[in-house]
């Protein structure tokens, strides 16, 4: 057992295609290749989602936990392009956590705390673009009793 924080999310940096589901819309893994203004921000390979792509993590265990926590790094492109962050306890609706945007052709790393719903046994993280195409690397999600 290591700290009570430890990431749980498998495949958050996409270097492989497990762990993740398409729910709508279109997204790939790409490497440095894929455009000449971003390379992953860990690995050799990162997510491209493209408008009104959403995509849903593998769920991790909540089980007992009190809050969790999801973080992500988004390289939006401009500050058109964003990201909406959910959590989705035990399948239910989804929780918005926040919208992220980088700003800029560059890499921005986010956080976000959620309490846990009483109960509540699972925890995914849904991402949906908006606008055009957006990356994502390294994204983490765990959860603490704190
Ligand atoms: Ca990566």
């Amino acid at each position: 057992m290591g700290s009570l924080s430890d990431n749980l999310l498998d495949n958050g940096g996409f270097e492989s295609s497990g762990a993740w589901t398409t729910v709508s819309g279109t997204a790939s893994i790409v490497d440095a290749s894929d455009a000449a203004w971003v390379a992953p921000y860990e690995g050799a390979r990162m997510l491209r989602m493209e408008q009104n792509a959403v995509m849903q993590s593998a769920p991790i265990s909540v089980v007992g936990r009190t809050t969790a926590w999801v973080e992500l790094a988004n390289n939006s492109y401009d500050s058109s392009r964003s990201v909406t962050v959910s959590a989705v306890f035990d399948g239910d609706d989804p929780v918005v956590l926040g919208t992220v945007s980088s700003g800029g052709q560059k890499w921005v790393v986010d956080r976000f705390d959620v309490p846990v719903p009483a109960g509540a046994s699972t925890m995914a993280v849904l991402l949906r673009a908006n606008v055009s195409a957006v990356r994502v690397d390294d994204v983490r999600g765990g959860s603490s009793w704190l």
